[in-house]
């Protein structure tokens, strides 16, 4: 058994209430509704609740891979879920929703990442808290900062902060989408 497994509260020994934060995007096929059930396949997931969505932002791929643009939201949760639960949760999604890797971090029908869990900071070796790209990526901050202004990103600070210092040209509201 590794660490990954035990994040209870080590004073308590209970299960503590955080707020999780998944990235949800999609660049092949109808990528709305692929958010869309995605989104209802978190919203489904016994003992988590979530509190807020962001809007559809169209996104510009960031990275070396060609591709076409993403549609991406941010999630935000409550939970009292172990991180590696979430995870695997957030993986069998993918999966549910025909996910191929074909190409890493190339096009996908749907990707959910788990950007971070409360403070909780790990280095697994399946699972990094927070996600090791999340700081650097204007398609995950600026979501997240439209739900949650004033969250900070552990070990990194204030995203209303390292938005500031991100080029967030490639990040454009979709007004005419909405995630239920
Ligand atoms: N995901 C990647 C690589 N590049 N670019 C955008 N705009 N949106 C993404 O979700 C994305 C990406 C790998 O997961
Ligand atoms: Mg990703
Ligand atoms: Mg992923």
């Amino acid at each position: 058994m590794t660490g990954e497994y035990f994040d209870v509260d080590t004073l308590s020994g209970m299960a503590p209430l955080r707020v999780a934060v998944f990235s949800l995007g999609s660049n092949l096929g109808d990528r709305f509704e692929y958010l869309q059930g995605a989104t209802g396949a978190l919203r489904a997931t016994p003992g988590l609740k979530i509190t807020g969505i962001s809007s559809v932002y169209e996104t510009s791929p960031v990275g070396d891979v060609e591709q076409p643009d993403f549609l991406n939201i941010v999630v935000v949760t409550e939970s009292t879920l172990p991180s590696m639960v979430m995870l695997e949760r957030a993986l069998a999604i993918e999966d549910a929703f025909n996910r191929v890797r074909l190409v890493p971090r190339g096009p996908r029908t749907v990707d959910v990442d788990l950007i971070a869990v409360g403070d909780r900071v790990l280095n697994g070796e399946q699972l990094t808290l927070p996600h090791p790209r999340a700081h650097e990526r204007a398609f995950v901050l600026l979501p997240w900062h439209e739900v949650e202004p004033d969250a900070e990103l552990v070990g990194h600070g204030r995203i209303a902060d390292l938005l500031a210092g991100l080029d967030v040209s490639g990040v454009r509201r979709r007004d005419d989408l909405r995630i239920e």
